[in-house]
C-alpha cells in the first residue's frame, strides 16, 4: 500500500510538471512590437524598446543624419573634411592606411596617424535600425593601420567624444603606451601613442576604457596590420572584421556581419579573379557570443594564426576564432562562379554574416541568379 501511494505520488509530480513544461513551452501569441520591455543599458541607461528599436538616440531618425566616412588618400584622415555618406563595406574591404611618412635620422620610417574618437554618431545598421555607434575615425571598424616590422608608428589621438576613450594596441609595446590607465577625456583629450611595430602579423585596436564591453562592442576597435621587412608574396588583399551589434541592449547581438553591414557581400558580391591569390586579415570583434567562425565555399585555405609565422598552421575551409582572435587566410579559386562564405554558426549568417565572393575575369558571364541566404 505505502508503495502503491508513493508510486501515485511519483506519477502526480511527473504528470504536473509536464503540464508545466507544456504550458510554457508552447508557442504563445506574442506581438514583438506591442510587447515593450525595459533594458538597462550597459551604461545604466533604462530605455523601453520592443526589440526591434533600437536606440534613444534614434527614434527619430533623420535619414540624412548618417555615419561619415572620410575620403582619404590614405594618409592622416582629416575630420573636419567630414562629408556625410554612408560607410562603404566595398570600400573599406581593401583600404589600408600607411600613415604620413618620413625617415628619422638613423633611418627608422616614421609612420603619423591621426586618430579621432567620436560617441554621437548614428548608423543605419541594417534598413531602418539605426544605432548610436562610437567610433574611430567616424566609422566602425576604424581605419585599418598597417605598417612594416619595425617601423615607428606614432598615433595622435583626440577624444572628441563624451566619454573616456583610449586606444590598446595587441602586439609589443611600453606599458604607457598601452592604452589602459591613461584615460584620455572627453571633449578633445588628447594622447600620442608611439611604439615600434611588432610584431609580424594581423592585430586589433580598440578603445580600453570601463565598461570595455560597451566601448568595444559598440564600435570602438580596427586592425593594424605589421608586413614582415620581406614582403608577402602579391596577393588581393582584403580586410574583414567580424562583428555583430547588441540594438537593443539584452547583451546578445541582434546583428551581425563581416565589416559592419550585415547581409552586404551577399548583395554586393566581392569580386575576384581564378587564378590570384587571395590574401584575407580577419579579426573577430564580436562581443557576447563567446565564438565566431568563418567557411568558405568550394575551396580552403591556409590559415596563418595571428599572421605571426609565415608557415601555415592549417588547410582548411573553417576555423574557430574567439574574442580578438585573428589570422591570415590565403586561396585561389580554380573555377569561377559564385562560392558563399559565412559563419558555419548558422544563427550568425542569418543574421548578416553571410557574403559571396564572385570568382571570374569577366563578371558580366558569371550568373547573378540564386536565391538569397537571408536579408
Ligand atoms: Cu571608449
Amino acid at each position: 500500500m505505502k508503495r502503491f501511494s508513493s508510486r501515485l505520488l511519483f506519477t502526480s509530480i511527473l504528470i504536473i510538471t509536464v503540464l508545466f513544461a507544456v504550458y510554457f513551452m508552447l508557442p504563445k501569441e506574442i506581438n514583438a512590437k506591442q510587447d515593450e520591455k525595459s533594458f538597462v543599458t550597459h551604461n545604466g541607461d533604462i530605455i523601453k524598446t520592443t526589440g526591434e528599436i533600437i536606440d534613444p538616440v534614434s527614434e527619430s531618425p533623420d535619414k540624412s543624419y548618417r555615419v561619415s566616412i572620410n575620403e582619404t588618400n590614405g594618409q592622416i584622415i582629416d575630420p573636419s573634411s567630414e562629408s556625410l555618406v554612408e560607410f562603404d563595406p566595398i570600400n573599406y574591404l581593401r583600404e589600408f592606411n600607411y600613415g604620413k611618412v618620413s625617415n628619422l635620422p638613423d633611418g627608422t620610417i616614421l609612420r603619423e596617424f591621426t586618430i579621432i574618437a567620436e560617441d554621437d554618431k548614428i548608423m543605419e545598421i541594417s534598413p531602418g535600425v539605426f544605432f548610436n555607434v562610437w567610433t574611430f575615425n567616424g566609422t566602425v571598424p576604424g581605419p585599418t593601420i598597417r605598417a612594416t616590422e619595425g617601423d615607428l608608428v606614432r598615433i595622435n589621438f583626440i577624444n572628441n567624444g563624451s566619454k573616456s576613450h583610449t586606444m590598446h594596441f595587441h602586439g609589443i609595446h611600453p606599458a604607457e603606451m598601452d592604452g589602459v590607465f591613461e584615460l584620455v577625456g572627453g571633449g578633445g583629450g588628447k594622447f600620442t601613442y608611439e611604439f615600434k611595430a611588432g610584431p609580424v602579423g594581423v592585430h586589433p585596436y580598440h578603445c580600453h576604457v570601463m565598461p570595455l564591453e560597451e566601448h568595444i562592442a559598440r564600435g570602438l576597435y580596427g586592425v593594424f596590420i605589421v608586413d614582415p621587412k620581406e614582403a608577402r608574396p602579391q596577393a588581393d588583399e582584403m580586410v574583414m572584421v567580424l562583428n555583430g551589434f547588441d540594438t537593443d541592449f539584452d547583451t546578445e547581438n541582434n546583428f551581425y556581419a563581416a565589416n559592419t553591414i550585415p547581409f552586404y557581400y551577399q548583395h554586393h558580391p566581392i569580386q575576384i579573379k581564378t587564378n590570384e591569390l587571395i590574401r584575407i586579415y580577419v579579426v573577430n570583434m564580436v562581443e557576447f557570443d563567446p565564438i565566431n567562425n568563418f567557411h568558405l565555399h568550394g575551396n580552403l585555405y591556409n590559415y596563418y594564426p595571428t599572421g605571426t609565422s609565415t608557415v601555415p598552421s592549417t588547410y582548411t575551409d573553417m576555423i574557430t576564432l574567439s574574442q580578438t582572435e585573428r589570422g591570415i587566410m590565403e586561396f585561389k579559386y580554380d573555377y569561377p562562379g559564385k562560392y558563399l562564405f559565412h559563419a558555419h554558426k548558422v544563427e550568425f549568417s542569418e543574421k548578416g554574416w553571410v557574403g559571396i565572393f564572385l570568382v571570374g575575369d569577366n563578371p558580366d558571364q558569371i550568373s547573378q541568379t540564386g536565391i538569397d541566404y537571408g536579408n
